[in-house]
């Protein structure tokens, strides 16, 4: 029941849509009027998630692109929802398969051999499913695509503000990039080189990422990662990883502390952690800070008449006690390797119960670059959705005009 308290967001959004079925269909509810918006803002991210060393064939199949159905006209939101499409190209080899008519029931075999590590088995038994297609279909990463979809439509309405979100990888198959011991991989503590970076150098990271198959921003790492994935994809097996995503621009005061449901950290880590296949998620410094002393990881507070109050460091990750501080936000999410395997894992038929082989769906070997874009999707929407909580209002216009009067009032505190 307290549940019903939780926070009602300003920003809310809902996707829909199987993998192999006609289309992903998504709403966003809660941008003002007046944003510029184009497909293109949204394709550019669609074609960014699509890419990364270790994808799977589907990628060949697909070219995503985004249908403004609603909320916008003449190049301008309305205020109004905006619906979004993607059309799955791959649905024309599985229209009877992903047919929405009975009389199509049994065109294609069932899958019954659940794999373990993806949500298959608990939810065949969860909904009742005596065929693991009717979760997988779902519960398939090819949702992240309207994530995104909607990610970009909420980094559009961030740029207005010069919100800027990036991310890179740190870490796959247990390769780190230099200056990040990203835990898993070697263990012990852990550092990021986003902890210690101004805007323009955490910018420059992402640069270099977008150039790199495996969004790496370091050239080394990045040929041993790749190594990496060959070597799993050689084996039948596969790869996870971590990455790290970060928004910078972020006034003082988004989130609060009143609430736990309010808390800005505790919102990224939920959206975060929402993502498939994500096992971990930390702000700042994250794990490694338990092992370290307060003296060693808190972050000294300066002040300047021409920057205002500000920090030397960001072990915090631009966030404490629930409210942004006016630095960076820096998250991290540890991704599971691909479930799904080639060379498979015992499994139990669910209809013979005998010991059988997981069943193999066409899958990637490694997503870590994709799920990096996905994250910048997430942290978008929460942030959108924090800003408006804060500087709503139903038009450019009225939200600009309350943030400035908000940054006048903060520089005479
Ligand atoms: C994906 C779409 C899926 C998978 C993959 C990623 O398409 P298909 O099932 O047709 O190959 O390739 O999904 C997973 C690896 C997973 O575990 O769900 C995508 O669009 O990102």
């Amino acid at each position: 029941m307290w549940y019903t308290f939780l926070k009602m967001a300003t920003l809310r959004y809902l996707t829909a849509g199987e993998s192999h079925g006609k289309a992903l269909i998504g709403i966003i509810e809660g941008i003002p009027s007046g944003l510029d918006l184009s497909p293109s803002d949204i394709d550019a991210d669609l074609s960014r998630r699509q890419v990364g060393y270790g994808r799977g064939g589907r990628m060949k199949i697909e070219t995503d692109r985004a249908e403004i159905l609603s909320g916008v006209r003449w190049g301008k939101t309305l205020g109004s929802p905006i619906a979004i499409l993607i059309v799955n190209r791959d649905f024309q080899n599985w229209s009877k398969g992903m047919s929405p008519d009975a009389e199509d029931d049994g065109s294609i075999p069932s899958v019954t051999s659940p794999r373990p590590g993806h949500a298959d088995i608990a939810g065949a038994i969860k909904y009742g499913h005596r065929d693991v297609r009717n979760v997988l279909e779902r519960s398939s990463a090819r949702e992240t695509a309207m994530r995104v979809a909607l990610g970009a439509v909420a980094k559009k309405f961030l740029r207005a503000f010069r919100i800027m979100i990036g991310s890179y990888v740190l870490q796959i198959g247990g390769i780190c990039i230099k200056g990040s011991e990203a835990q898993g991989a070697k263990g012990g503590s852990r550092s990021s080189p986003g902890l210690f970076s101004n805007p323009r150098s955490l910018e420059s990271l992402h640069k270099k990422a977008e150039k790199s198959p495996v969004r790496c921003p370091d050239p080394d790492a990045e040929k041993a990662m790749i190594e990496a994935i060959d070597s799993a994809t050689a084996s039948g097996d596969s790869v996870g990883g971590v990455c790290e995503v970060f928004a910078t621009g972020i006034p003082i005061g988004l989130g609060s502390y009143a609430h736990w449901d309010r808390k800005l950290d505790g919102r990224l880590a939920h959206a975060l952690m929402s993502i498939q296949a994500m096992k971990g998620v930390e702000i700042g410094l994250g794990f490694a800070m338990s092992a370290r002393t307060g003296s060693k990881v808190m972050d000294p507070i300066f002040y300047s008449r021409r920057s205002g109050f500000y920090r030397k460091s960001n072990h915090a990750g631009g966030i404490e006690g629930g409210v942004t501080n006016g630095m960076p936000i820096i998250a991290r999410m540890a991704m599971k390797p691909i479930p799904t395997l080639r060379r498979a894992l015992r499994s139990v038929d669910i209809v013979t119960k005998k010991s059988v082989e997981a069943t193999y769906e066409r899958s990637d070997v490694c997503a870590v670059p994709a799920a990096a874009v996905i994250a910048e999707a997430m942290v978008a929407l929460v942030i959108a959705d924090a800003f408006l909580e804060k500087f709503g209002g139903d038009s450019m216009e009225e939200v600009r005009r309350n943030y400035v009067s908000y940054l006048e009032q903060v520089k005479r505190f």
